[in-house]
């Protein structure tokens, strides 16, 4: 057993006695309310999801655990994870183990590279897409699905989605490595390095040219600043309610990866940099201030959105976008897409407000992170999605481990028809 396992199985049942007994003594207690605009508009604020991982606090930011974001931006990925499960951080004994336990698991079944040779990476499909379909293939390893299908008691769900959680995220690295290898014709893939950290052998495997420790040191940032964003974003809440039909957390993840792929929520990394690029191609080099809030102006008037600026819960500056802009500060202030992104923040909230329709007219993570992986070298931005991706797979198998050990039932709201809800307002 490993020592990740250990700790919550020593925390579970009292989890488990905590939500029993919720249900038990105020079952029946109202909590939270909805209206008609909530109702017609994306469940927006309605208070009616548990997610323990982290929350999304509408003037802080992210909060993992108790710990705001910013102050988790030099931690490794794996460390968060651990954080994530257990709420607390692992010391050096326990983070080593976790940390030789996803090495363990590392390996990329070799009829996957096959499928994806042949197949998979012909007639150029998203990345998204070959991400998505390679951890469908390898739902055929899921042990919670085996384990199920032999009389698994429900005591034991957690345990069998910890090791489909540890054995997904423990390939994830080779897998997104290896596909953007394939996809961009990048030569052959590279073997894992034992010695290495999870985000630092994934930069590593990436093989960019002169990928140095710089690039290690932003995959790790990059890595634990998209990793959770609590449980009521697209992707959590797909991948949550396909978990809780037991559906194993290869075709969970598959479903929240899914609505990651949603120009609305993570493909808004690669809009953010077509942005900025296409600001750059259109006045040859950085505009003044007046051209960019002009063309700014005109893109909404022509009803298109300024991806990397909204959000539907944050009401201030997104601190992972802040976190990005000071490493960009270090590593390429004078880059011209760096410039643009800085320029883009001094103009677009303004933009925004004068408009007075989007309800936060701040930057969010999206805004920032594309022209850092530009700087780096990472130049298809149909990439970055994927990125996204990796890092958000902690954060749901994450949650969805608790769901199990939690255990929820499978969820069913209510739905009505408009009709009814014409008679009950009128009512
Ligand atoms: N540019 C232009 N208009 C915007 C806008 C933006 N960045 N953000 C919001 N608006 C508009 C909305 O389109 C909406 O217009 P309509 O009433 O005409 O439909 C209006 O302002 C009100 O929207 P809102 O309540 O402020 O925002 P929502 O909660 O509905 O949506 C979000 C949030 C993120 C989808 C939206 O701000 C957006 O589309 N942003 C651009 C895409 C983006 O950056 N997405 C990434 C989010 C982070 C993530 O999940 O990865």
């Amino acid at each position: 057993m490993s020592l990740l396992k250990d700790k919550l199985a020593e925390q579970i049942p009292q989890l488990r006695e905590r939500v029993q007994s919720l249900v038990k003594d105020y079952g029946k207690k109202v909590v939270s309310d909805i209206n008609v605009e909530q109702m017609l508009g994306g469940l927006r604020g309605v208070k009616s999801l548990i997610c323990d991982t982290s929350e999304v606090v509408i003037d802080q930011g992210l909060i993992i655990r108790g710990c705001p974001i910013d102050e988790l931006a030099s931690r490794l990925p794996e460390e968060v994870f651990w954080l994530l499960l257990t709420g607390e951080m692992p010391n050096k004994r326990e983070l080593e183990d976790l940390q030789s336990e996803l090495k363990k698991r590392s390996k990329v079944p070799q009829y996957l590279w096959s499928i994806l040779k042949t197949c998979l990476v012909k007639d150029d499909p998203h990345p998204m897409t070959i991400l998505i379909s390679s951890i469908a293939i390898l739902e055929r390893e899921s042990k919670f699905a085996y384990h199920y299908s032999r009389g698994m008691k429900k005591e034991q769900y957690w345990e069998f989605a910890l090791e489909d959680a540890l054995d997904l995220i423990a390939l994830l690295p080779s897998l997104a490595a290896g596909i953007y290898r394939l996809r961009f014709n990048k030569g052959h893939l590279i073997n894992s390095r034992l010695e290495l950290d999870w985000a630092s052998d994934f930069a590593h495997m990436l093989g960019v040219e002169g990928g140095d420790e710089e690039f290690a040191k932003l995959m790790r940032l990059y890595m634990v600043l998209h990793c959770d964003h609590e449980g009521g974003n697209v992707s959590a809440r797909a991948c949550h309610t396909v978990g809780s039909a037991l559906s194993d957390p290869y075709y969970a993840v598959v479903a929240g990866l899914s609505g990651l792929a949603g120009p609305l929520h993570g493909l808004a990394n690669q809009e953010g940099i077509k942005f900025v690029l296409d600001v750059l191609e259109k006045f040859h080099g950085v505009p003044s201030d007046e051209d960019l809030r002009k063309y700014v102006v005109d893109i909404l008037a022509s009803g298109r959105v300024i991806p990397g600026y909204g959000h539907a819960v944050l009401r201030v500056t997104d601190p992972r976008f802040t976190a990005f802009l000071e490493y960009g500060k270090q590593v390429m202030p004078d880059d011209p897409r760096f410039q643009v992104v800085e320029k883009l923040y001094e103009i677009v909230p303004k933009v925004l407000i004068e408009g007075g329709k989007a309800k936060n007219p701040w930057p969010n993570v999206d805004a920032s992170s594309g022209a850092l992986l530009q700087y780096f070298g990472i130049v298809e931005f149909d990439y970055y999605t994927l990125l996204f991706g990796v890092s958000r797979a902690l954060g749901l198998c994450a949650q969805l481990v608790l769901d199990r050990a939690m255990g929820f039932p499978i969820t069913r709201p209510k739905s009505v028809t408009l009709d009814w809800l014409v008679r009950a307002v009128q009512s």
